[in-house]
């Protein structure tokens, strides 16, 4: 019955991306996960959230108070990250110029897998930036990154160009985000758990304005209820049989 469904569902949702001519997908930590990089938040209480506390490592605050520690976490991620390879979910997301990326992941899979432009809402870890926002950043070696550094400009720590609590994000990326999600034919929602804001917004603004809304999710989400289609599945075998085809 369970398998009955999916086909229903995602031949449904075939037919709509098939048929559009601009695709957004809105994507999170579920879409990388099988490149083997950890997702945050995960039923299995197998994400990042569950070993590590957010204030710790994701804030200015966590920061300031032990800024080894933090650069330590960023350090083992990045690593993971240059060794990773993408995986189908992001190849199928990529060579489509109709689909227009907008991403909460700060790794680099997608561009990886050929996407030519990817917002990304939470920031880049391939990036340095002064953490006084002097203005100075700096491209990072994933595979051999630096420990604790001064900014060359002005002396202050630098740290990664991510986006932490309390943080917000670049205004223009969010402008052009919210207009895409509002202009697009369908929305494809994609391995996030959508509890971080202002980025989970997004659905409700597409929704709004009654864009077809696809959700794809190993489990089943907030988002997902409030979607057209909800499809539970990996996004690596998801991905390919929903957007291939094309118009
Ligand atoms: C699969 C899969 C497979 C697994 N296939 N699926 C309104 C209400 C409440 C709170 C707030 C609010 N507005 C603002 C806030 C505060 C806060 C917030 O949202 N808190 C909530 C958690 C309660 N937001 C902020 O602070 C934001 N800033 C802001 O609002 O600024 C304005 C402001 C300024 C000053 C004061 C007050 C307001 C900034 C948020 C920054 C988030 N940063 C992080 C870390 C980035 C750095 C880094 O990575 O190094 O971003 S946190 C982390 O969560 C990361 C992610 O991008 C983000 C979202 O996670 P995502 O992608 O959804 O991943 P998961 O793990 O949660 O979900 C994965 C899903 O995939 C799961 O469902 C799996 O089942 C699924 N899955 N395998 C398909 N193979
Ligand atoms: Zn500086």
């Amino acid at each position: 019955m369970a398998a009955l469904c999916l086909i229903r569902e995602l031949t449904e949702a075939r037919e709509i991306v098939r048929t559009a001519r601009a695709i957004v997908a809105f994507s999170g930590a579920g879409l990388s996960a099988e490149s083997g990089i950890s997702t945050f938040r995960d039923a299995g209480g197998q994400g990042i959230w569950d070993r590590y506390d957010p204030q710790k490592l994701a804030s200015a605050q966590g920061f300031r108070s032990d800024p080894a520690l933090v650069l330590d976490w960023y350090r083992e991620r990045r690593m993971r990250i240059a060794a990773a390879v993408p995986n189908a979910g992001h190849v199928a997301l990529s060579p489509a110029s109709r689909v227009v990326n907008i991403t909460q992941n700060v790794d680099n899979l997608l561009e990886r897998a050929g996407a030519q432009e990817v917002t990304h809402l939470h920031g880049s870890i391939t990036r340095d930036r002064c953490s006084s926002r002097c203005g100075f950043s700096e491209e990072v070696d994933l595979a051999n990154p630096l420990g604790l550094r001064a900014c060359p400009r002005c002396g202050q720590h630098l740290r990664p160009d991510v986006v932490w609590f309390g943080e917000t994000l670049d205004p223009m990326d969010w402008e052009d985000a919210e207009k895409s999600c509002r202009e697009c034919d369908v929305l494809v929602v994609i391995g996030t758990s959508g509890t971080v804001f202002p980025a989970a917004e997004l659905v409700g603004v597409a929704l709004a304005r009654r864009v077809p809304t696809i959700v794809v999710n190993s489990e089943r989400t907030g988002a997902g209820r409030s979607a057209d289609i909800e499809i539970v599945g990996k996004a690596s075998v998801v991905l390919p049989q929903l957007l291939s085809g094309g118009r």
